[in-house]
């Protein structure tokens, strides 16, 4: 008899060699078709759903939650309803299975079962099933209130808030509320991975951070007059664009800001490319979006990046590539206040630059106090690859930058 069974693999996962199997949607007997979601994966920044690359009739399934699996890792075997054994590569499916993974993906209906039925997952889109494993929640466990018991985001929100009412009491070493009104909060995949890496980061890096301010008056008339211009066609010509551009000037002119530290803490390897992460705030916790290219790319193009990846940070729809391999790091807190801050290098990076808010103060030159708008810059780095006098350098030459616009377009 001609031996149907097809495997299924884990596509291109982008720098990642092994990834968290945080959901398997198919049993055997399951009937799937190309394109229905098989597992999901997830990292600390994102989660993606894997699709069939066959359509039929779920034979095997060799992966379970809590396994790690990298790229070419079966999944399943499916019975492939054409009956052919090695069926031709269909160009579709190729370029699904080599594309890389979305998060999160569109969504579909899960896939059908056949008889006997086996306990099909519950009813509910991608961005719902994302939300309750943030928090942790298994769907099993939630009646749905939508159309044919279809599982709601509010279905997952209410379970929470009553999930953690009774926790709280179950598990709280200090019962705050003996002191007064309390309310807890469950804290998202993303907000407790990045936990995790912040501590990381901050007891295996000595930090120091370097503080400076750069003259931005001359800058900022530019930047308004031509932001301008741009606002017209709808874009926002904010300072982070200019300041990505200051990072690139001062990265090329100092270029052990541009490297990691090798396995052995041996050597540095340094980068000729200028990928630049920007730090975005998003309900869900920091994601940390990477701008490709900054040095080739111009004012505008980075404003339209920028617009583009913090609206799709902030919608949960930033793809794992987009987040994979990043220079050095800006976080830019200006457009909310403060005068200075203390970032935290994000490890393999060997420095981050935190931007507070600019401020008009007086400036003494040429003999007299005159009004100037500067920019607070706060430079963290590893001091086992970067010393003292190498951030005072690097900040000085970055306020350089800033404060002639003409030597930043150069
Ligand atoms: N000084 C004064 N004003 C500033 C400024 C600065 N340093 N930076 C931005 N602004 C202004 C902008 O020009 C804008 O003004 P308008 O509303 O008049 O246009 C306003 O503040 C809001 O800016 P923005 O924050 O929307 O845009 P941005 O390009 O400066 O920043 C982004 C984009 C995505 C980086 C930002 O929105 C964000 O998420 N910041 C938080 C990052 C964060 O949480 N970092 C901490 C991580 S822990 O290390």
């Amino acid at each position: 008899m001609l031996d149907t069974a097809k495997e299924v693999r884990v596509p291109d996962i982008g720098d990642f060699e092994m990834v968290d199997v945080v959901e398997v949607l198919v049993q055997p007997g399951h009937v799937v078709a190309i394109d229905d979601p098989l597992i999901t994966l997830e990292t600390e920044k994102a989660s993606m759903e894997v699709p069939s690359t066959v359509s039929g009739k779920v034979r095997e399934v060799l992966v379970k939650v809590g396994d790690q699996v990298g790229e070419g890792a079966v999944i399943a075997v499916v019975d492939a309803e054409d009956g052919s054994a090695e069926q031709p590569d269909a160009p579709a499916a190729a370029e699904q299975a080599a594309a890389p993974l979305a998060a999160p993906a569109p969504a579909r209906e899960p896939a059908t079962v056949a008889t006997p039925d086996r306990s099909p997952k519950p009813h509910a889109s991608p961005a719902v099933r994302r939300a309750a494993r943030i928090s942790g929640i298994d769907l099993r466990d939630i009646e749905g209130s939508g159309p044919h018991g279809r599982i709601l985001k509010e279905d997952v929100d209410a379970f929470a808030r009553r999930r953690s009412a009774v926790e709280t009491q179950a598990s709280a070493t200090i019962d705050f509320s003996r002191f007064g009104e309390i309310e807890i909060k469950p804290l998202s995949r993303i907000r407790a991975a990045a936990a995790r890496n912040v501590h990381r980061a901050w007891t295996s890096i000595p930090h120091v951070t370097q503080h400076d301010e750069a003259d931005i008056t001359e800058l900022e008339s530019f930047r308004k007059v031509e932001g301008q211009k741009v606002k017209e066609h709808g874009l926002r010509l904010t300072l982070l664009s200019f300041v990505m551009k200051a990072v690139v000037g001062a990265l090329r002119e100092y270029p052990d800001f541009n490297a990691s530290l090798g396995a052995d803490g041996t050597e540095l390897i340094l980068k000729k490319y200028f990928h630049v992460g920007i730090a975005v705030d998003t309900p869900d916790g920091l994601v940390v979006p990477v701008i490709r290219d900054v040095d080739r790319k111009s004012l505008l193009d980075l404003a339209r990046e920028l617009a583009d990846v913090s609206s799709r940070a902030r919608a949960g729809k930033m793809r794992l590539d987009e987040m994979q391999g990043g220079c050095f790091t800006i976080s830019s807190l200006g457009g909310i206040g403060g005068t200075a801050f203390t970032p935290i290098v994000s490890a393999p990076e060997v420095a981050i630059l935190g931007v507070s808010r600019a401020k008009l103060a007086p400036v003494y030159r040429d003999g007299a106090f005159e009004p100037r708008l500067m920019l607070p810059l706060s430079l963290s780095y590893d001091h086992r690859v970067i010393d003292g006098a190498a951030a005072a350098r690097f900040t000085t030459h970055l306020a350089h930058l800033l404060s002639d616009v003409r030597r930043l377009l150069l």
